[in-house]
C-alpha cells in the first residue's frame, strides 16, 4: 500500500545482520565475505618471502663457484639474471599483497560504516538523547579508520613479515639441520615477547581511544554551545578544559609510544645475528659445511629484520584496531533500539487517537506524565495547552512512538501503537518539533524530506498552502537556497511554515505542531494561523500552543499541569468549568 512506501524518517530497513557481541568475532564475520582477497594476500606474502629467501641462497651458491681453483665464473651471468627475474615476480607478488590488504582495509571500513550509521539511525532517541555526539563522531570516524589501518598496514606486514620467518625455516636445513636452533630459539622469544607486550598493549590502545573520544566529545559541545560560551565570555575556561582533555590524549599516547620502545624485539634481532654466525662458523671449522652455507645462513638470517622491525608498530596497531572494534560494536550493541515491529500492522489509518492511563518518564526521571486518558475522534482538531514543563511535547511524542510509554496504553484507530509497524505509523503521522531541524540541503530538499519522490509542482503546492511559497520566492535562489550556506539561515516562523509543507508533502493523518512560539507580529501569525488551519484540514491535528486565537478554535482543548490533565472540554466548557482555564484567557 501506499502510505508505507514513503520510509519512516530514520528507521532501520536493513536487519543488523552481525549480531555480535564479541569483536573478534563481529571482525571475523566481517572479514569472512572476501575470503578471496584475503588468499591473495598470503599467497603475495608467500610468494614474497620465498623470493627473498631465495637471494642469499644463490648468494651462498655463487660464493662456492668462485672459491673453486680455478674459478668458475660461467655460472655468475644466470645466477645474475634469476636474481633479476626473480626480484621482479617478487615486486609483483609484493604489489598483489600490499594491493590485497589496501582493498580489504577500505571494504570493511565502508561496511563497518555502513552497519554503525544504519544502526545509529534504528535508534531511539532515548538512545541519542543519552549518547553524547561528539563521542559518537569520533567512533565513527576515526575508529572507523583504525580498523582499516588494523588490516593495512598492520594484518598485512604481520602476515607478510610471518611468512619471512616461515621461509627462514625452509631453506635453513638445506645447510645443516643444526642450524635451526638460533631460528627457533629467535622465534620463541620473538612471540613470548610479543604475547607479553600485546597484553601490555592492550588496555593502553583502549585509553588512547576512549581519550580520543572525550576530546572529541568536549570538542563538539563546545562547538554547539558556542554562542552560549561566547555571550557569557567563558572561552578561556573551555580552552583550558580542552587543553586538559588535549593532554590526556598526548599522555596516553606517549606511554603507548614509551612501551612500543621498551619492546626487546630489536635486542634479540642482534643476539640472533651473533649467535647464528658463531654457529656456522664453528660448524665450518669442523669441515661439516663449507664457505658458501656460511654466507648462504647468515643471509638467511637477515630475513628476521623484517619481522623485527615491523613487529613493535604492526602489532599495536592491531591493538589499535581491536580497541576501535570493540568501541564501534559496544555502540552498536548499545540496546536501546525501538521494536521495529515489521511485521506489525501496516493498514490506512483513520486518525482516532486514544490515551488509557498513559504514563510516562524519560529514562531514570521523575514521571512527566501520569495517567493520562482521552479519546479523539478522527478530523478532530486539539489544543494542548498547560505551562512551560508540564508535559505537552513528551506527551505529543508518545504518539509516534518517539518514546515509548511506561505504562498504559495509546492507541490508534483502536489498535495499540506497539501493535503497528513502525515505519506504516511513523509515515503516517507527521510531528512538527518545537524546534525545527533544517538540512544543509536546499529548501526544496527539505520540504521533500519526507517524500523524495515528489515533483516541483508538488513541491510548490505544499509550500503555497503552507504559506511558505512568497517567502522562498524572495531568496535570489527560490528552492534552491541551501540552508545555512552564505549565511541563509531561517527565522522561526519561517521553518515552521517549511515544516508545515513538509507535512503537506506527506499527507500525514495524525499532524502534531509543537509550537510554544507566541512572540510573533501579527502579519507572521496571520499567515501561520491560515497554514494551520489549511493544514488541519481533513487530519485528526493536535497543536501545542499558546496563542488563544488557534486554542479557542479547537474542537477539544486539553489543559496539562505536572504531567496530569487539569481539565479538558471545550472552550466554552472550560471558561464555565475550570478555573485554571479561564485564567489563562485572564492573563
Ligand atoms: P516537556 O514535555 O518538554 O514540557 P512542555 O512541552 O510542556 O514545556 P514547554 O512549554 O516549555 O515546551 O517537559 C516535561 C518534563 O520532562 C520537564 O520536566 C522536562 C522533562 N524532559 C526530559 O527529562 N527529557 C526530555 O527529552 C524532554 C523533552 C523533557
Ligand atoms: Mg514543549
Amino acid at each position: 500500500m501506499s502510505s508505507i512506501s514513503i520510509p519512516a524518517e530514520f528507521t532501520l530497513h536493513r536487519k543488523n545482520i552481525y549480531n555480535h557481541t564479541n569483536a573478534n568475532q563481529w571482525i571475523v564475520s566481517h572479514a569472512r565475505p572476501y575470503l578471496w582477497i584475503i588468499v591473495m594476500i598470503i599467497v603475495g606474502a608467500i610468494g614474497n618471502a620465498a623470493l627473498a629467501a631465495y637471494v642469499p641462497v644463490l648468494t651462498g651458491d655463487a660464493f662456492n663457484a668462485m672459491i673453486q681453483l680455478p674459478p668458475d665464473t660461467s655460472v655468475l651471468l644466470p645466477l645474475a639474471i634469476i636474481i633479476g627475474v626473480s626480484q621482479i615476480i617478487r615486486g609483483v607478488l609484493q604489489l598483489g599483497r600490499n594491493f590485497g590488504a589496501e582493498l580489504m582495509a577500505q571494504y570493511m571500513e565502508r561496511d563497518i560504516r555502513d552497519e554503525l550509521y544504519l544502526s545509529l539511525l534504528g535508534k531511539s532517541m532515548t538512545f541519542h538523547n543519552l549518547q553524547p555526539v561528539g563521542d559518537t563522531m569520533a567512533r565513527a570516524t576515526n575508529d572507523v579508520r583504525e580498523v582499516n589501518f588494523m588490516f593495512n598496514p598492520g594484518v598485512n606486514l604481520v602476515v607478510g613479515s610471518f611468512m619471512f620467518i616461515v621461509m627462514l625455516f625452509a631453506a635453513t636445513p638445506r645447510y645443516h639441520p643444526s642450524l635451526l636452533i638460533t631460528p627457533t630459539i629467535f622465534t620463541i622469544i620473538y612471540f613470548v615477547a610479543l604475547a607479553r607486550y600485546l597484553k601490555t598493549l592492550a588496555p593502553i590502545t583502549d585509553e588512547v581511544r576512549a581519550t580520543f573520544g572525550d576530546m572529541n566529545t568536549h570538542l563538539s559541545e563546545s562547538l554547539d554551545g558556542v554562542e552560549v560560551m561566547k555571550g557569557a565570555a567563558q572561552e578561556g575556561a573551555e580552552v583550558d578544559r580542552f587543553v586538559s582533555n588535549a593532554r590526556r590524549v598526548r599522555d596516553s599516547f606517549v606511554s603507548q609510544g614509551d612501551l612500543e620502545g621498551r619492546y626487546i624485539a630489536m635486542l634479540i634481532l642482534g643476539a640472533a645475528y651473533a649467535g647464528g654466525l658463531v654457529h656456522a662458523l664453528l660448524l665450518f671449522r669442523a669441515g661439516t659445511i663449507d664457505l658458501g652455507a656460511v654466507i648462504a645462513y647468515f643471509g638467511l638470517l637477515r630475513l628476521l629484520e623484517f619481522p623485527t622491525f615491523t613487529s613493535t608498530w604492526a602489532y599495536s596497531q592491531i591493538s589499535s584496531g581491536m580497541s576501535s572494534a570493540r568501541r564501534i560494536l559496544e555502540l552498536i550493541n548499545m540496546e536501546t533500539r525501538l521494536d521495529q515491529n515489521a511485521s506489525g500492522l501496516t493498514s490506512d489509518m483513520r486518525g482516532e487517537v486514544e490515551f488509557r492511563g498513559v504514563s510516562f518518564s524519560y529514562p531514570a526521571g521523575e514521571p512527566v506524565i501520569q495517567d493520562v486518558s482521552f479519546k479523539i475522534k478522527q478530523g478532530q482538531t486539539v489544543a494542548i495547552v498547560g505551562q512551560t514543563g508540564a508535559g505537552k511535547t513528551s506527551l505529543a511524542k508518545l504518539i509516534n512512538r518517539t518514546y515509548d510509554i511506561t505504562s498504559g496504553q495509546v492507541l490508534i484507530d483502536g489498535v495499540d501503537v506497539r501493535e503497528w509497524n513502525l515505519a506504516a505509523l511513523r509515515s503516517q503521522i507527521s510531528i512538527i518539533e518545537q524546534d525545527i531541524f533544517l538540512f544543509s540541503r536546499s529548501l526544496s530538499d527539505n520540504i521533500a524530506f519526507g517524500k523524495p519522490s515528489a515533483s516541483k509542482d508538488e513541491i510548490t503546492a505544499a509550500s503555497v498552502a503552507s504559506q511558505a511559497h512568497d517567502f522562498i520566492l524572495e531568496f535570489d535562489q527560490g528552492y534552491a537556497t541551501v540552508v545555512g550556506e552564505r549565511g541563509v539561515t531561517l527565522s522561526g516562523g519561517q521553518r515552521q511554515r517549511i515544516a508545515l509543507a513538509r507535512a503537506f508533502l506527506t499527507d500525514p493523518r495524525i499532524l502534531v505542531l509543537d509550537d510554544s512560539t507566541s512572540a510573533i507580529d501579527s502579519a507572521t501569525e496571520d499567515k501561520i494561523q491560515r497554514a494551520i488551519s489549511n493544514a488541519a484540514r481533513g487530519r485528526t491535528t493536535f497543536i501545542i500552543t499558546h496563542r488563544l486565537s488557534q486554542i479557542r478554535w479547537a474542537d477539544l482543548i486539553i489543559v496539562m499541569r505536572k504531567g496530569r490533565i487539569a481539565a479538558i472540554g471545550t472552550h466554552d466548557e472550560l471558561m464555565k468549568t475550570s478555573e485554571a482555564y479561564s485564567r489563562i484567557f485572564r492573563e
